[in-house]
């Protein structure tokens, strides 16, 4: 490798996106750029939030993480596959984000090297894929009818609510009211416990496809007794970090359904090895999002071509997101379906101009 350049973006959501532990107005992001001795660029993008709210990383627990551990890493020695950085970053501990970014810009690098589709270098086999919506809080019941109807119309494959105390059963029973064939789910992002047990099987009788995460990031022991409680299918998203969690939470019977976020799982590597063992084990998996950049979503794309990613994920078009994403082209969904990109790597150009546009900072490490 002959140089990383981390890159700190600031990008303003078009509206608001609210869950239950806060909203998001503004994205804040590390984009790496992976430089190889022959000048080709693999890109790369941290799904850490500023806050660590959704998990204990942040953006700058991530920038420290590469700075000073990760990057002498990959300087090291060669690297003749992305494959073997699972084993390279093993001697550091978690901080999944951090390591997700490098090696998600070194998986674009090696798929270009090869002339062939990220997609292709993972071994997914789908020219297309469906994709659903996550649709935050909003102000009122009728203000959320309208969003829903919005996406419905533009043909998403599936809604996601998301939920929270005081904003869960009525509100759910609304939307599947007005929509009664919709292909609904709700997220709760560990804002229940098991005391909430009768409120969350009050939602048994909405057919939803699932309840995503309705208990805490790091317990699969209550997730597996509120599953034998309710007939709604449990889908785990922070509680999975790594293969292990995974074997251990279909083990247990935590969840029916794994979201499957490359971020959180520390790579396209292990995002592998989980779908091959759930596949392995019958168990469905999709791919959530973390209102990702172009970069992010390209990433997300390419890992969904993956035939036990057979539920529609969170992966919506740019333009649900950014007023100007930063590629080319963007992302975009026609009939709740993206066609997966056919050009070496991620698929999309990198549009260096909106990247200059939207960076704070920006630092270049050489080994
Ligand atoms: O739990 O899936 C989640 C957004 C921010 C943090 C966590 C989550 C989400 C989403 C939106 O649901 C996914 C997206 O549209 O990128
Ligand atoms: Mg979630």
């Amino acid at each position: 490798m002959k140089q990383v350049i981390l890159r700190h973006l600031q990008m303003e959501l078009k509206s608001p996106f609210a869950t239950s532990f806060g909203a998001f107005t503004t994205k804040e992001f590390i984009l790496v750029e992976a430089i190889d001795e022959d000048g080709v660029s693999g890109w790369g993008e941290s799904v850490a939030f500023h806050s660590p709210w959704y998990n204990e990383e942040t953006v700058k627990t991530n920038w420290h993480m590469l700075e000073d551990f990760l990057l002498p890493l990959v300087f090291q020695t060669p690297i003749e596959h992305p494959d073997e950085l699972r084993q390279r970053f093993s001697s550091i501990r978690k901080n999944n984000m951090a390591k997700s970014a490098i090696e998600g810009a070194i998986w674009d690098l090696f798929a270009k090297k090869k002339n062939m589709p990220l997609s292709e270098a993972l071994d997914g086999t789908k020219k297309e894929i469906e994709v659903g919506i996550s649709i935050g809080i909003q102000k009122s019941v009728d203000d959320l009818l309208r969003v829903v109807e919005r996406y419905v119309s533009e043909g998403y494959r599936r809604i996601k609510l998301k939920i929270k105390p005081g904003w869960d059963v009525d509100v759910v029973r609304e939307v599947r009211r007005r929509f009664p064939d919709v292909p609904l789910m709700a997220d709760a992002n560990s804002a229940y416990s098991l005391q909430d047990v009768e409120r969350l099987k009050a939602l048994d009788e909405f057919q939803l496809m699932m309840i995503e995460q309705p208990l805490a990031a790091d317990d699969i022991v209550d997730h597996a007794a509120l599953q034998s409680q309710l007939s709604t299918p449990i889908c785990l998203d922070e509680s999975i970090h790594s293969y292990e969690d995974a074997r251990k939470a279909i083990e247990l019977g935590s969840c029916r359904i794994i979201n499957i976020k490359i971020g959180r799982v520390g790579g396209l590597t292990e995002a592998k090895r989980i779908h091959d063992f759930c596949q392995a084990h019958r168990i469905p998996v999709w791919c959530g999002g973390m209102l990702e950049s172009g970069v992010g979503r390209a990433h997300n794309i390419a890992i969904t071509t993956l035939e036990n990613f057979v539920m529609p994920g969170d992966t919506a078009a740019s333009s649900y997101y950014w007023e100007r994403d930063i590629i080319d082209p963007e992302v975009t969904v026609h009939n709740g379906t993206i066609a997966v990109p056919e050009k070496p790597g991620i698929g999309y150009e990198v549009n260096r101009r909106q990247v200059e546009h939207y960076t704070t900072f920006a630092k270049t490490y050489r080994p």
